[in-house]
């Protein structure tokens, strides 16, 4: 994972999805990537339903993770719906960037820092928790920690869009009192609109 040092960019105007995911090509076609810049970009685009809508597509039991866009090979952008109450495991980012901009609704990221290798069985440590509202934007990688996102809400959704550079299909989550880990695969619930199969679905 290559980190670009802070160069100063102008930040385009983003009217709209399709410009947000072009002008996204464009910051990930080399290999170093600049976290603040793609930030900046993703806080441009205001949050329009009209543009992710058909991606959205949200399960009664678990929180989605839906296809938007494959990044040239550099990059996975999708939208996560989260029902009233839902949340991940505490896991990693498989030593991908990890941003995360709000469409609807808010978001909750606590984290913890890294288990320790001892083998003691011990309870995982939170360091912060962090609301995110609508057009808000988020990132984490693992050099910062891990984390675990829910909808704290118990009446209204939520919908946010999550770009993984590079793209991972699996990732490791963590048991907050033990703090072990396990390998769990990255799965989509659709992709470009369109619902995965039954069976093929699995959730972190
Ligand atoms: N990484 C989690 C997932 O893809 C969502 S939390 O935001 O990074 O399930
Ligand atoms: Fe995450």
């Amino acid at each position: 994972m290559d980190i670009d040092p802070a160069l100063e960019k102008t930040v385009p105007a983003i009217p709209n999805l399709d410009v947000l995911i072009e002008e996204l090509h464009k910051a990930f076609a080399t290999d170093k990537v600049n976290v603040d810049f793609v930030k900046a970009l993703l806080a441009a685009y205001k949050s329009n339903p009209r543009d992710w809508k058909k991606f959205a597509k949200f399960d009664t039991h678990r929180y989605t993770r839906n296809l938007i866009n494959e990044g040239n090979g550099k990059f996975n952008l999708m939208a996560l719906c989260w029902g009233e109450g839902h949340g991940s495991s505490i896991h990693d980012h498989a030593d991908a960037h990890c941003f995360v901009k709000i469409l609807q609704g808010t978001l909750r990221e606590t984290m913890y820092e890294w288990p320790s290798n001892s083998s003691s069985e011990s309870g995982m440590t939170k360091t912060e928790v962090n609301d995110y509202s609508k057009n808000g934007v988020a990132y984490i990688n693992d050099s910062m920690g891990l984390h675990r996102m829910e909808n704290p809400s118990n009446c209204d959704s939520c919908v946010s869009m999550h770009l993984y550079s590079p793209a991972f299909k699996s990732c490791k989550i963590f048991d907050e009192r033990t703090s072990h880990e396990n390998e769990v695969k990255v799965t989509f619930y659709s992709q470009y609109g369109v619902r995965t199969p039954f069976g093929a679905v699995r959730f972190a």
